[in-house]
This record gives C-alpha cells, structure tokens and sequence, in this order.
C-alpha cells in the first residue's frame, strides 16, 4: 500500500490508516513520530500521547488558534484537538463530556490535564467575570499539586491522590465554576518516603521559599534535615524550584480566594505536622505529650495528651496523628476551593489520577492505586465500545460485535462484595479477635486461590508452592498491566485508619480553628460509637460513584504513553512502549475501530475534501451535501460494501478506500499545479 512520503518520513497521524497493522508497525509509527517531535497520535477519535520530557513549542497562543474550531481530523494530531472538539460537542449539542487521561505513573496524564484545561479555558468565553472564574479553576491546579503531588523514584512531580474536576458552563458556554472530587490522597507519605522520595512538595517549598519573618512565626528552622519526617535523601529536585514554586503557591491561593487567616492557618497545620515528627518519647515516660512546649503550635492552650502507652505506640498514635492531620487537611483544601469555584450547570469532567505503579515494595496504598486503573481500564473498555455501538445504532448502521480483552475478572477479584480482596480486607479489620496482617493473608489464600489473577505461596492451590520468587508475607496480582507483589504488612492498619479517640478529642479541643474544624469528632457531644468506614470501602464507593458519573457523559480519552523510564528527552524504549500499547489494549482499540467502519465523517466536509475528483461536484453542488457524496462516490466506483450512509455521517469500512480518496486528491491537485504551471509559463 503506498503512502506518502510524509508518512513514511514521519509516520501516519491516525493508527486506524496504519497499514500493515502489527505491533511492529504501530511501535514503529509511534517511534517515527516521536523522533521528529510528533508525541500525538489518533486511533480514530482517540488520542496517543507519549511524553517528551522536554518542553515542545506546540502549546503556543498561536497553536490554540490554530486548532480552534476546526474539524478534528484537518490539522495533525494533537491534544487540543480533542479539547476543542469536546468543548464544542458541550457548547453546540448541550452534551456533557468527560476527558479520561489513563498511563502509567510518568506518562504525562497530570501535564495533559493541565493544558486541556487550559485550552478550554483560552477558546472559551470572554469578560472580567468569566476571566475570573478561568484563573480559579486553572490555579486550583498549583495549591493542591503542592500539597497533593511529591517526588518518587517514577516521576519528580508524582500525582499522589486521584483527582477529578467538573468545569461547569452555561448555555453559551462559558465557564461558571467547577467542582473537584479528590480520591484517597497517599497519607503513609507524611511520616515515611521510600528511598529516593520525598514528602509532598509542600513541606520543601515552605522551608524554602517562606521569609524569615514567616518561618519565625511558625517556629520553623529552614534546614531540612532538622526535620525526621523528610527524611535524608533527595531533598532537592534537579529543575526544581521549591522557592518559586512557593511563591506560585501562595499566588494561587489569593486567586481561588482563600483569605490571609485561612493561608496562615494552612501553613500553621503544615508546621504542626513536621513538628510532630519532631516528637520524641523518652523509654522511661510511658505517656504521650503533645504540648506547645514540644514546639507544636497548636493553640495558645498547652495541648496534653497522657495515656498509658508504650514508647512505641507512642511513635505510632503520633505519626497517626500526623498522617490524619495532613490528609484532612487536604481534604478541607479541596473543600475550600470547591466553595470557591462551585455552581451547576453543563459540565466538561477532567479526569487525572495516580498512575498505574509497580514499585520494589508495593503495599496497600499501591494496590488502591492500581485499583484504581483497573477500574478506568474497565471503563475505557465499557464505553469505547457503548459508544462505538451507539454511534452505529444513532446512525441507523448494521454492525457486528468484536471481542475485547475485558479485565472486568481482575476487579472482581478486588471489588467483589463477597470474596474480593477489599471484602477479605474489611472482614479482618472488623472481626473482634486477634488481626494480623497475617490471618488476612491467610484468609485471602483461601478466599482467592483459584482465582486466574491471584497468586501466592500459601494458597491451597499448589500452583505457586514453588515459585520462590513470591515470599510468603506477600500475594501477587496479574494486573492488565502487569504483575504487581504486594507486601501484606500494614494492610490491616492502613485499612483500619483508625485514630485514637483521645487524640481526637484533644485535636477538637484545640484553640486553633482550622484544626479543630478537621477533627469533628472529637466532641464530645457528638460522640459516635459506630466505626468509621474503613480507608478501602470508603475509596471503593467514591470510585463506584465517579463510574457512575462518567457513565453519563460522553467520553473522550487521552492514552499517555511513557517514552522511557529515565525521565529522559529523545530516548525511546521499543520494550518499554511495546508493554503498554498491549496493556492498554491499543492494537485491539484500532482493530474494533476497522472492523467496523474505520472512517467517519460529516456529509459536508466530506464533500468538499473530495468534490474536485467529480466533474458533477466540482466546483459547486447544489444540493444536500449527503447527495453531492453519493453522486462523488457513484462516479469513483467505490464498492458498495465500501461505504454506508449514515444519517449525518458517511462511515467508510477500509482505510483503503480512504487513502485511495486521498491518493486521488493528491493526483487530482498535483495535476492541477502543473496545469496552472503550464498556463503561468505559456503567460511569460
Ligand atoms: V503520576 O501517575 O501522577 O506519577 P503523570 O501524571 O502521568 O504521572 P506527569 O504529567 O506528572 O505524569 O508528567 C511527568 C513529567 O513529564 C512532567 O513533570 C513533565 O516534566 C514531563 N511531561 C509530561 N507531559 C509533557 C508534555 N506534554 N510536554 C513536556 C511533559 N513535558
Ligand atoms: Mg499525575
């Protein structure tokens, strides 16, 4: 199949017109263009983006104009692209849309989140009002990356919560507001980073950026390693800035309109927490204090808290405390910015979670994450092909049904309301007795051995007996986008979440507003003898509701692709790309696609792209333009197996037909150059 010399220089612009299809040529495709600053790719409507590490001059104010309000397919392919058509699908046919960015950590979903937003908010809706409610939704962004985003070993600037943000509009489509729905923010982070990590950006940024006068206030030393919960290596990040970013962040919060006590209150909650780390217990003193005295700021009434708990314990309740603090406090942000930004009318959904993470010791926070990705996985799944069937059905098209890997199995295994991991979980945490992170385990070997997905050493199944490589303190899970071990330890706890009553109730007895407003159930009035939902039921319905929610909107997907695991510019790992172009089911995505119809377009458009190869449509058609087309493809002599009229759209079954439209076009235009050639030289 001959393609053009562009193509094969810098490879095709939409994975559906990839000829011969193969894992081979489509890594290969993406290779190409990647080598020549291309990270965009189409599988139909679908966008392909693979991170470049490095800034590309293709976000410009001249590139928005560029894409803005033009038709999907006629400029090459790119973010905005997408953004434009599904905040004209919102503005023109009152759809509500959803944008789901799915990867792997470091692939570039947060990035992506950003600059759809941001193209979103240059198209839409001028004034100093609308501008206003533009830079609230845009500078939500730096307040909770701060306090929500750290450094790990896969991505300086690791999302370490789920994110999702409805920006909302009214009928002529500008923008009103928006809410923000946050998923279970990596709280273990505050008191402990593995190696080569550190805690959220927030704690460096303070220290680095706040004025001496500031950090007096807040009785903070600017080293540090002063402070035991930032642990010793990687305080400082190669092109990272904390001190600016501080500034930024402060910026931020004046625009989405906190007001000057509520900044300082934040920054006094922040203080607390890396003071309480700070905290240590003598062997001989069997009783926790939690003082002003310690240097906790925490009111100007001396905070004590004595109890008959042993020192290590005492550690414990302490980074509890901490933990709860901080991720509360995150909480209340988003809360706060929501009574910023909140109002209801159309809304355009911005999906950004934490990515899909494999570490060298994965524990309950990984395996939340990676739930998390099952569940997007599945809903990519759902509604590419909802929405593949429906369009056939709008469309009054025939149209067989393709098989798709379907991971639904795998979050059965997590979620079932019965025998899932998530149900063993909470079975253990609530069973009165004895609980370890051992008799979960053991219970999961005899819940979930069977299971295809699940493997461990213990289980009845004498499948793994053998396998050495899986130490009996862990279970594994074959994930769709890979294996992932899962170290049992801390589950039970981490589950549990629970906060000793006392210290809440000296949290809520605290003088300092803020922190007595996060911890309401420390009064006493209000005592509650029922259990807390535990960390894992809790995440689950949020999940369940977001799929709910997503459900009803029309879904456009970013697929983001990670380059290399270097955090490199130019380096492209055939292996590593290969890996998740078959997890992500890529290669599956555009062969649904050309089982059916590969092409689609609007009679109008068509007609005029390829009028000019019919003396009847050249140079004007009087009449419908769905006419005009079968008039066109008539006198070409297309098959009519080729091709079905749609109700609004012409649906063409192979590429070919369309690179032979497009081959034609090309002939028919080269033809014309050389007669206008001819005439322009005869003149001379
Ligand atoms: V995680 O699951 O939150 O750990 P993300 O969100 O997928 O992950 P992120 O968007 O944070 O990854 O991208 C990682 C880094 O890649 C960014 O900090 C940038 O340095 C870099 N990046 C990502 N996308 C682009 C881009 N379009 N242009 C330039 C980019 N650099
Ligand atoms: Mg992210």
């Amino acid at each position: 199949m001959p393609t053009s010399l562009l193509d094969d220089m810098i490879g095709v612009g939409d994975m559906v017109l990839l000829e011969p299809l193969n894992e081979d040529s489509f890594i290969d495709n993406l290779k190409k263009r990647f080598d020549h600053s291309e990270v965009y790719t189409y599988i139909g409507s679908v966008v392909i983006s693979i991170n470049p590490y490095r800034p590309l001059p293709i976000y410009t104010p001249e590139k928005v104009e560029e894409y803005r309000n033009r038709n999907f397919y006629e400029l090459s392919p790119h973010i905005f692209a997408l953004s434009d058509e599904a905040y004209r699908s919102l503005r023109d046919q009152d759809k509500d849309q959803c944008i789901l960015i799915t990867g792997e950590s470091g692939a570039g979903k947060t990035e992506a989140s950003k600059l759809v937003m941001s193209y979103v908010a240059a198209v839409c809706g001028k004034g100093a009002e609308v501008n206003q409610v533009k830079e609230q939704l845009l500078q939500s962004n730096p307040v909770l990356e701060a306090f929500g985003n750290a450094k790990t070993v896969r991505n300086d600037n690791s999302s370490r919560f789920g994110k999702y943000m409805d920006i909302e509009f009214d009928f002529k489509g500008d923008p009103l507001g928006g809410v923000i729905s946050n998923y279970l923010l990596e709280k273990s982070r505050v008191v402990k980073q593995p190696r080569g990590e550190r805690n959220f950006h927030i704690f460096y940024q303070i220290l680095s950026g706040a004025s001496e006068d500031f950090l007096c206030k807040l009785k903070l030393e600017r080293d540090f390693s002063r402070y035991n919960y930032l642990g010793l290596d990687s305080a400082r990040v190669n092109g990272v800035d904390d001190a600016a970013n501080f500034r930024t962040v402060r910026n931020a919060m004046q625009i989405v309109g906190f007001m000057d006590h509520e900044t300082q209150s934040v920054f006094e909650v922040v203080a607390a927490v890396l003071k309480l780390g700070n905290i240590e217990f003598k062997p001989e003193s069997h009783a926790l204090a939690l003082c002003s005295a310690s240097g906790v700021c925490l009111g100007r009434e001396p905070l004590r808290y004595c109890g008959n708990l042993k020192k290590t314990w005492a550690y414990y309740a302490r980074d509890a405390l901490a933990k709860n603090l901080y991720s509360r406090l995150f909480s209340w942000l988003v809360t706060r910015i929501n009574e910023s930004i909140k109002v209801l009318k159309k809304v355009m959904g911005v999906l950004d979670i934490y990515g899909f993470e494999i570490f060298e010791d994965n524990s309950f926070e990984q395996f939340i994450i990676n739930y998390c990705n099952e569940k997007l996985q599945q809903i990519f799944i759902e509604l590419t092909l909802k929405e593949e069937q429906e369009e056939y059905i709008r469309e009054g098209i025939e149209w067989t049904h393709i098989e798709y890997f379907n991971n639904a199995i795998i979050c059965d295994l997590i979620e079932n309301n019965q025998t899932g991991i998530l149900a063993m979980l909470d079975e253990e945490c609530l069973r009165p007795g004895t609980v370890t992170d051992d008799t979960f385990l053991e219970k999961l070997n005899q819940v979930c051995a069977t299971h295809q997905h699940f493997e461990s050493r213990m289980s009845k199944c004498s499948r793994f007996l053998n396998d050495t490589s899986l130490p009996h303190s862990c279970f594994r899970i074959q994930h769709y986008a890979g294996k992932v071990m899962y170290q049992v330890e801390g589950f039970v706890d981490k589950n549990n979440d629970l906060l000793y009553r006392d210290l809440s109730q000296a949290m809520w007895k605290a003088s300092h507003s803020l922190i007595k407003a996060l911890f309401p159930e420390g009064n006493p009035a209000k005592i509650n003898l029922k259990r807390p939902p535990t960390a894992g039921s809790q995440f689950k319905a949020s999940v369940a509701t977001l799929m709910k929610n997503l459900q009803t909107k029309n879904p456009n997907y970013i697929r983001c692709i990670k380059p290399n695991d270097k955090k490199a510019a130019h380096i492209f790992n055939d292996a590593l790309v290969c890996h998740q172009i078959r997890y992500l089911g890529l290669l599956e995505n555009v062969r649904v696609r050309r089982a059916g119809y590969a092409f689609r377009q609007a009679y109008e458009p068509c007609l005029e792209r390829y009028k000019m190869l019919c003396k009847q449509t050249w140079p004007h058609w009087r009449g419908p333009a769905r006419a005009g087309v079968e008039v066109l493809f008539n006198e070409l002599e297309i098959p009519e197996e080729e091709f079905s009229f749609g109700r609004s759209k012409i649906f063409i079954r192979n590429p070919r037909t369309l690179f032979k439209l497009e081959d034609l076009r090309k002939q028919r235009l080269e033809d014309l150059a050389t007669l206008i050639e001819k005439i322009y030289r005869g003149w001379k």
